[in-house]
């Protein structure tokens, strides 16, 4: 089945595992069709610099321009500032590339003359022939800190990039949070969905951080639609990235269905993975499907299976069966 020309989504992402699918949606959806919202807990300072680690990768990903192997960063960049901070005994832990850069400098321009940093990310997606709207979570300054055992509370990419995320993590804080607020663009996008997808990206570390934002969570819940999580857990392991650890960390069990127990009445849907077949997962929707995203098509090929299932949940309910 087609997917319906009118369906209007958004996307809640992180940085890797969720630019797969957001970049999957781009592939069958028309520009217009598609909003993404991406987690901004992950940004930093660096060298005077705003860096915003998930919407550059987001970005990145959509305009064909990243690099494959990290899955973040730009195809092909070269590292020489970095080796020149080096030489001034800079610990240059943070790899950033000098095509890379340049994102960086113009962000941080614009954000000292005070525009706000949807507008600089829409500048930026724009000018890489992004057609879809990609949004910061906020326009304000938020930054998740990591409580850890080892080193007390770390900034989030020295905990992750510095430490390989190897501390062990007791909790999570978004410092700002309380200042910060839904844009209006995140709520006129939330506002004329028709389906809310939650990536299959960290719940903790890059959906939780958006979810907190203040207004998002009623925005997201005053929405009687399909509300749909993508699982990060395939077989009791993430695909990418610290999820699984994190979750023993604190104490969760390790699997989809905990991760859908996580996000409870967030949402009404759940997608996990066919490998996962004897889970019980409590989410009222949810279906089974090979989640895992090797190649360009396989994100096309489950953006279209996700919103495929979607479609035909909405024609049940619309005929008056709330089942299934
Ligand atoms: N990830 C790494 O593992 N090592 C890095 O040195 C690194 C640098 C970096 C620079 C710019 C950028 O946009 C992303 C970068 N990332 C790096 C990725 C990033 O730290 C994480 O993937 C996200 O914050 C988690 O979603």
């Amino acid at each position: 089945m087609a997917v319906g020309v009118d369906l209007k989504v958004v996307v809640l992402v992180g940085g890797v595992g969720g630019a797969k699918l957001a970049h999957g949606l781009a592939q069958i959806l028309q520009p217009e069709q598609l909003t993404v919202i991406v987690n901004t807990g992950d940004d930093l300072w660096y060298h005077g610099l705003r860096v915003c680690p998930d919407l550059d990768t987001v970005m990145y990903t959509l305009a064909g321009l990243v690099d494959k192997t990290f899955g973040w960063g730009l195809a092909g960049d070269t590292r020489h500032t970095l080796e020149a901070l080096q030489r001034y005994g800079v610990d240059a832990w943070f790899g950033v590339g000098d095509q890379d850069l340049a994102t960086h400098l113009l962000r941080t321009e614009w954000w000292h003359k005070g525009v706000p940093l949807t507008e600089i990310t829409q500048r930026l997606t724009q000018a890489l022939g992004i057609g879809c709207r990609v949004l910061p979570m906020c326009d304000a300054p938020v930054a998740t800190k990591v409580q850890t055992i080892e080193h007390g509370e770390l900034d989030f990419q020295t905990y992750f990039v510095k430490l390989r995320w190897q501390p062990t993590v007791t909790a999570l804080r978004l410092d700002g949070i309380e200042a910060a607020t839904i844009s209006l663009e995140a709520r006129a996008a939330i506002d004329t969905a028709d389906v809310i997808l939650f990536g299959p990206s960290n719940p903790w570390l890059s959906i939780a951080p958006i979810l907190a934002v203040p207004g998002m969570k009623n925005a997201l819940m005053a929405r009687e639609i399909p509300r749909v999580a993508v699982t990060p857990i395939v077989e009791g392991n993430a695909l990418k990235g610290p999820a699984s650890k994190i979750m023993k960390e604190l104490e969760y069990e390790v699997s989809a269905a905990a991760v859908a127990r996580y996000y409870g009445d967030v949402v009404n849907g759940f997608v996990y993975d066919e490998r996962d077949a004897t889970l019980e997962i409590d989410t009222p929707h949810t279906m089974m499907m090979d989640t895992i995203m090797q190649t360009e098509n396989d994100r096309a090929v489950l953006a279209r299976q996700v919103l495929d299932w979607i479609v035909e949940w909405k024609n049940h309910v619309r005929l008056g069966n709330n089942s299934g």
